[in-house]
C-alpha cells in the first residue's frame, strides 16, 4: 500500500459492442466469474482469487473503450483526506454515492489531463475466493474455467499530458515510478509505469494525442505454463492475438496482448518482479523500447503504438 492509503486497483468498467457476446467471451473464455448485474445493465466480474465483490465490469456501448478506472484505499477517512488533497492540487473531484455500482461504496471521481476517469472508493463487500478462511486448498473449482486469471491487475492508459497525470498520482496519491521510457532522442518522457503497491505496475501511462485512451486491461496469471495455456484457448476460441507468448523488458513481464470481440486489448501475463519502495527508478531509451516492449524481437509493434479504444 502506498503511504497515502491507495491499496490497489480496484475496478475497471470497460465498454462492449455486443454485451451478450461480451459475457460468453469474459466469463467463458477469459474465466471470469460473475458476480452480478445491476439496474443500469452492466455486469459484473471478478478473477477467482480477488476477494472483492467486482472488479471487471462491462456495459452496452456504441463505442469501445474505459469508462473509469478505480483504486480502494484503505477507509473512508483516507478517501475523504485524498478527495482534499487532490482538490488542493487542483483536481476537481465529484462523489458518486455508495450503491451506484454494486456492493461498492461512495466514490470520489476525478478526470486527469490524460483525459480518463479515476476513482478512489474505500468499502466493496468482500465475498472471498470461494475457499474458506480457515484450512483453504491452494484454488477453487473456478480457477480451472477457462483462461482464469487470478485477479485484475492493472491498466495502460494512453493520452496527452502524462507527465502532469503522473504527478497527480506521485505528488498526491503517493504512486512511484518504477520504470519510465524516454522519447525519441531522450525527449520528454513518453510512459510511466507506476505502483501503489508492491508491484512493478499498479497503472502505466503513454503519451497520445488523443485523451481517454485504453490500451489494455491486464489480468494476471500465476506461471509461464499458464500463459501458454492462455495461448492455446485463444487460438481454440478464435482470440486475435496483437503479440506474444513473449516478454515485455519494461517490468519484465511474461505476456500476451490479445483483443476482445468488441476491440479492447487486454493482457494476461505472469512474473514482472517487486520493487522495494527505495529502488530508483529504472529508464527506457527510446531507441531500444523495441526490446522493453518484446524482450526477445525487439519489435516495435505497430499495433501497440496506435491501435486504442
Ligand atoms: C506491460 C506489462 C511496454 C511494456 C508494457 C508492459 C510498454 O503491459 O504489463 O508489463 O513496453
Ligand atoms: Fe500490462
Amino acid at each position: 500500500m502506498a503511504m497515502s492509503g491507495v491499496m490497489r486497483p480496484g475496478h475497471a468498467c470497460v465498454r462492449m459492442l455486443d454485451l451478450d457476446e461480451a459475457v460468453h467471451f469474459y466469463r467463458d473464455v477469459l474465466g471470469l466469474q460473475e458476480t452480478g448485474r445491476d439496474k443500469q445493465g452492466r455486469v459484473y466480474f471478478k478473477g477467482w482469487d480477488e476477494r472483492d465483490h467486482n472488479s471487471f465490469v462491462i456495459r452496452q456501448a456504441d463505442k469501445a473503450g474505459l469508462d473509469f478506472f478505480g483504486f480502494r484505499v484503505l477507509d473512508v477517512a483516507t478517501l475523504n483526506k485524498l478527495d482534499s488533497d487532490l482538490r488542493a492540487f487542483g483536481v476537481a473531484t465529484e462523489r458518486i454515492p455508495a450503491g451506484d455500482m454494486l456492493e461498492t461504496g461512495e466514490r470520489v471521481r476525478f478526470e486527469s489531463p490524460s483525459g480518463h476517469l479515476y476513482e478512489l472508493y474505500a468499502e466493496k463487500t468482500h465475498v472471498g475466493n470461494g475457499m474458506p478462511l480457515v484450512n483453504p486448498g491452494p484454488w477453487p473449482d473456478a480457477a480451472e474455467h477457462g483462461i482464469a486469471p487470478f485477479r485484475m491487475d492493472h491498466a495502460l492508459l494512453y493520452g496527452p499530458n502524462v507527465a502532469k497525470t503522473k504527478e497527480i498520482f506521485t505528488q498526491v496519491l503517493g504512486f512511484r515510478v518504477v520504470e519510465y521510457v524516454e522519447g525519441p532522442g531522450g525527449a520528454g518522457p513518453a510512459a510511466f509505469f507506476m505502483s501503489c503497491s508492491h508491484k512493478a505496475h499498479d497503472l502505466a501511462i503513454v503519451e497520445y494525442p488523443e485523451p481517454g485512451k485504453l490500451h489494455h486491461i491486464s489480468f494476471r496469471l500465476d506461471s509461464w505454463e499458464k500463459v501458454l495455456r492462455a495461448a492455446d484457448l485463444m487460438g481454440r476460441n478464435k482470440v486475435p492475438i496483437d503479440i506474444g507468448p513473449t516478454r515485455h523488458g519494461v517490468t519484465r513481464g511474461t505476456t500476451i496482448y490479445a483483443w476482445d470481440r468488441s476491440g479492447n486489448r487486454f493482457e494476461t501475463f505472469c512474473g514482472s518482479y517487486e520493487p522495494y519502495p527505495d529502488w530508483q527508478p529504472i529508464k527506457w531509451t527510446w531507441e531500444e523500447f523495441g526490446h522493453g516492449l518484446d524482450y526477445p524481437t525487439g519489435k516495435l509493434h505497430e499495433t501497440f503504438l496506435s491501435v486504442v479504444t
